[in-house]
């Protein structure tokens, strides 16, 4: 068991807990429990204290944040989005603002499993402005040449293809259209393949965004989130489009408010860009960040963001 006194250093001197054992606040500031009562830190309340850090670091260093210590609780996901059978990137979305980065999409997938990423987030691009998948070749392939898990989204919109990809040795499928116009179906693949379901919050000026973030619904982000918990659904993307591909910064206050709201996995993207925002969304309580167009640029060096995460 990890000693909390590692996982929250430099605590605000106001910070007050509300478990039911002894906190002593050592000379810099970190909190030192016990081990024995670590246990009893529930989750939440850890993620609270992150939140309380974050408010901390963003008022005395103008969001510019060093620990000593930190514990990996971020799981760090490269992006492979295939369009045309090649690894591109978009600008926001914008299927006119393309990058291709790579012509064989299992070539990088297989470069970022080398360098150590525990998982691989893959989207068909087709797929998702078409409503069907258009690049299950491409995706099966990858799925059988990493070791590593993968989930996979962009035009997954029946029962039949959620299975199909499951059976391929995909982990994780990822549902967005199908999720704001077919509750019916997440009802069902939740029953069916439970943890194997993400749906994806993706967002335009706080609304959710569907085929290929091409339409905007009215649907609010925390609303349509709530109403996915009530279907089964135990994990969630959060991309806000208007960050994605842009190398700006992730929106931390849209993500620290989904995980006040929904006490279930939140996994961040869009606009993660520098090690320093893997820190802070590592305290803000995410399951994961998934980075896209950093890696690409080499804003972001893979290995040194585990190994900052790790240390
Ligand atoms: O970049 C885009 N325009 C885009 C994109 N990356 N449009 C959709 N997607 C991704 C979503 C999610 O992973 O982030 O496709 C998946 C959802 O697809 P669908 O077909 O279920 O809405």
């Amino acid at each position: 068991m990890i000693p909390l006194c590692e996982l929250i250093p430099y605590i605000p001197r106001t910070f007050s807990t509300k478990a039911n054992f002894p906190v002593n606040r050592t000379s810099n500031d970190s909190l030192a429990i016990q081990t024995d009562h670590v246990k009893a830190i529930s989750q939440r309340e850890r993620i609270l204290i992150r939140q309380q850090l974050y408010g901390m670091i963003m008022a005395t260093n103008n969001g510019e944040f060093s620990s000593g210590k930190e514990t990996a609780t971020i799981e760090i996901i490269p992006a492979v989005d295939i369009r045309k059978g090649k690894c591109v990137r978009l600008y926001q979305g914008d299927y006119e603002q393309e990058t291709v980065f790579y012509n064989d999409p299992v070539e990088v997938a297989l470069e970022w499993q080398s360098m150590g990423a525990p998982r691989v987030h893959i989207v068909d691009l087709d797929g998702a402005a078409a409503g069907s998948l258009c690049n299950l070749d491409i995706i099966t392939e990858i799925a059988g040449a990493l070791l590593v898990p993968t989930q996979v989204g962009g035009g997954i919109r029946c029962l039949d293809v959620i299975e199909q990809l499951l059976k391929t040795g995909v982990e994780r499928v990822i549902l967005g259209t199908s999720a704001v116009e077919d509750p019916t179906l997440v009802r069902e693949a939740c029953r069916s393949f439970s943890e194997s379901i993400i749906v994806c919050v993706d967002t335009k000026r706080g609304h959710v965004a569907i085929h290929g973030w091409q339409q905007e619904t009215e649907l609010k982000a925390i609303e349509f989130t709530r109403s996915m918990v009530e279907l089964g659904v135990k994990r969630f993307i959060h991309t806000d489009i208007s960050r994605d591909g842009t190398l700006t910064e992730p929106n931390f206050s849209a993500i620290t408010e989904l995980v006040n709201a929904v006490r279930l996995p939140i996994i961040a993207a869009g606009g993660i860009s520098s090690l320093n925002h893997l820190r802070m969304l590592n305290q803000l309580g995410v399951e994961g960040a998934i980075i896209g167009k950093a890696l690409y640029t080499r804003d972001i060096n893979l290995k040194q963001a585990l190994a900052t995460i790790s240390q």
